[in-house]
């Protein structure tokens, strides 16, 4: 798949292809990734991207034109913004994307986007979660890596079963490698009985349980349903 981002700090990507599941997947031509300095898109002699809000107020709005160029050369494709404004990324997110055989990411800066960018020029918007960064730049780093492990050829099953957990809506069990004790801090025994029904058990119990505690959110029926 291709993932092409449109961005005004292209070098904020540069260390970030290189590492781990990400660079593999861009070795083995699994992925693609074309970066797009908006900064070539901007007007005058001074490449202006941004302009005044109307209506007054701090700060500073990405025009639209720059943003609509930018977009075209890049071409067809699934377009996405990423603003403290959209609708939160998930797993279920990343999955839809993952199938896509290309994908835009555009991310914004300043104190906003023209409106008539998310209106018109993208499918849709989305957020990394409840809070401001300088850019959307982040976001779209975050993105990448959750793609390129879906992408086929890239990860081995171990890693496919661990984003199943995840869509099955709850937090995963602890787990726990050698030695069986530091500094007195013990193994639960289950794991070490051998008995692979309770060990079974075990862990639909802790991944209940660390659900309810940390992210009753995601436990459907309400916070105390599930026992
Ligand atoms: C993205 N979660 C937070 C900041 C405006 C309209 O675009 C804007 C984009 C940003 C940067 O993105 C974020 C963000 N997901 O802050 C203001």
């Amino acid at each position: 798949m291709k993932i092409s981002i449109v961005t005004l700090f292209p070098e904020f990507f540069a260390s970030p292809l290189t590492v781990s599941v990400v660079a593999r997947a861009l070795e083995a031509g699994h992925l693609e990734v074309s970066l797009v300095d908006l900064r070539t898109f901007g007007h005058g002699a001074y490449r202006q991207v941004d302009d005044a809000p109307f209506g007054g107020g701090p700060g500073m709005v990405l025009m639209i034109e720059p943003l609509a160029a930018a977009l075209e050369s890049v071409g067809t494709g699934h377009r996405v913004l990423f603003t403290p404004a959209g609708a939160p990324l998930d797993q279920e997110t990343l999955d839809r994307w993952a199938v896509e055989p290309h994908v835009t990411f555009v991310c914004g800066r300043y104190e906003g986007i023209d409106e008539r960018v998310g209106e018109h020029l993208v499918d849709e918007q989305v957020s990394l979660g409840d809070y401001v960064l300088a850019g959307g730049e982040a976001a779209a780093l975050v993105s990448i890596e959750g793609i390129a492990r879906l992408l086929p050829g890239v990860l081995g099953n171990p890693e496919s079963a661990r984003s199943e957990s995840f869509r099955n809506g709850l937090l995963e069990e602890p787990h726990y490698t050698r030695p069986a004790e530091f500094r007195g801090w013990q193994v639960p025994e289950v794991l070490l009985s051998g008995d692979h029904a309770r060990i079974e058990a075990w862990r639909h119990e802790q991944r209940l349980h660390r659900t309810r505690l940390r992210r009753p959110d995601l436990v459907p029926d309400g916070p105390d349903a599930v026992d």
